[in-house]
């Protein structure tokens, strides 16, 4: 038994750990089809410890007699490639902004809202933003608890949100202000080694930022339309794991230990906080680990109900590739897809 599995954007950032993701957890596959640009076809990538996949052109590939197809190569590739493949019988996990707030597209973080899958009625299934798949991970259990009114939330993005192309120019810039060479900007609007900068996808008209805006309206798709979120989402000179100090405001009075057990007991959250030196977890911790893992837990005493925590997860794997992956091995789990 297996299923026949295509990874659009297999030679990405997030194609490429979809892959290894796929591999390591021994997916049920029969056929696996690694799909990039004209520019990767013919070219070879690894899967698994023994296989070599070439890689194909998506703009040439049928989708036909397919049930899984894995998209991560950018919004423009998705609106085209996504409902092409849907129509073509495919169950497609798309890991881009493209369809998230499409009323009819479920928005899944397997840990927190699974029954959604059932109302996958165009074969599409959108997988998060990163920054908030690990940020409701942690918030479930909680708000189970204590229900959540407010989220107040500052990001501390690794430069691998950006793809490939991100980690290049971090490591490219270090290079060049290490030597005295001058910088060049590519990705970025402002320099990223050695900084920060506090704008993560384009303006909107109310001065957020749309990557705030995501943290905003996925967070009520996902968890609880009544819970209120404000962002500022600021790119980190990281390659790997996004970190959040987050603070949430509860209808109920909020109880340390109880939120500890909770957060101990919850999937996919791992709760490390020793309140010492090195009590806590990091983004270099976090980087190829699948938890959203939560530390320096503590009471907000400036609100009603308040706690305050930080969490840090490796945006690669539980905030893409990984929850790309759970969610197909969900919709198995579920009877949701049938084998072609
Ligand atoms: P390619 O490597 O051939 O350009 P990242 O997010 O790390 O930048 O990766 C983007 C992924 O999306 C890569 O696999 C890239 O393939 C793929 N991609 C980008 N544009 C296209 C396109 N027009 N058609 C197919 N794949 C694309
Ligand atoms: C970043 N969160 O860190 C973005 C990357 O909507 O899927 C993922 C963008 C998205 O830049």
């Amino acid at each position: 038994m297996g299923y026949r599995v295509a990874v659009m954007g297999a030679t990405g950032a997030v194609g490429r750990e979809i892959l290894k993701i796929l591999a390591e957890r021994d997916f049920p596959i029969k056929d696996i089809a690694a799909l990039a640009s004209p520019r990767s076809a013919g070219k070879e990538i690894s899967f698994g410890e023994k296989k070599v996949l070439k890689i194909q052109n998506l703009e040439t590939f049928d989708f036909n007699g397919w049930d899984f197809v894995l998209a991560s190569a950018g919004a423009s590739v998705s609106a085209i490639y996504a409902p092409k493949a849907a129509e073509a019988g495919c169950i497609v996990v798309d890991n881009t902004s493209y369809f998230r707030m499409e009323p009819d597209v479920p928005l899944v973080v397997p840990e927190v809202n699974p029954d959604a899958l059932k109302k996958a009625k165009r074969n599409i299934i959108a997988n998060p933003n990163c920054s908030t798949i690990q940020m409701v991970v942690a918030l479930k259990p909680l708000h189970e608890l204590f229900k959540i009114k407010r989220v107040v939330v500052s990001t501390y993005q690794a430069t691998g949100g950006a793809g490939k192309k991100g980690m290049d120019e971090l490591f490219t810039q270090t290079k060049s202000s290490l030597i005295g060479e001058s910088i060049t900007r590519g990705n970025f609007t402002k320099q990223i080694a050695f900084n920060c900068i506090p704008h993560i996808d384009k303006f909107m008209d109310d001065g957020f930022t749309k990557e705030e805006w995501k943290m905003t309206v996925e967070t009520k798709k996902i968890l609880d339309p009544d819970i209120a979120v404000v962002a500022t989402c600021v790119r980190v000179p990281v390659f790997i794991g996004h970190g959040e100090a987050i603070t949430i405001e509860c209808e109920r009075p909020v109880d340390l230990e109880k939120a500890r057990k909770a957060l101990r007991n919850a999937d996919g959250v791992i709760l490390y906080d020793e309140r010492q030196d090195e009590g806590y977890v990091t983004q270099i911790e976090a980087a190829g680990e699948d938890a959203s893992y939560v530390s320096r837990l503590r009471i907000d005493p400036t609100v009603p109900n308040g706690l305050a925590f930080w969490c840090v997860s490796d945006n690669l794997r539980k905030g893409a590739a990984l929850n790309t992956v759970q969610i197909a091995e969900s919709m198995v789990e579920q009877n949701l897809v049938s084998q072609k």
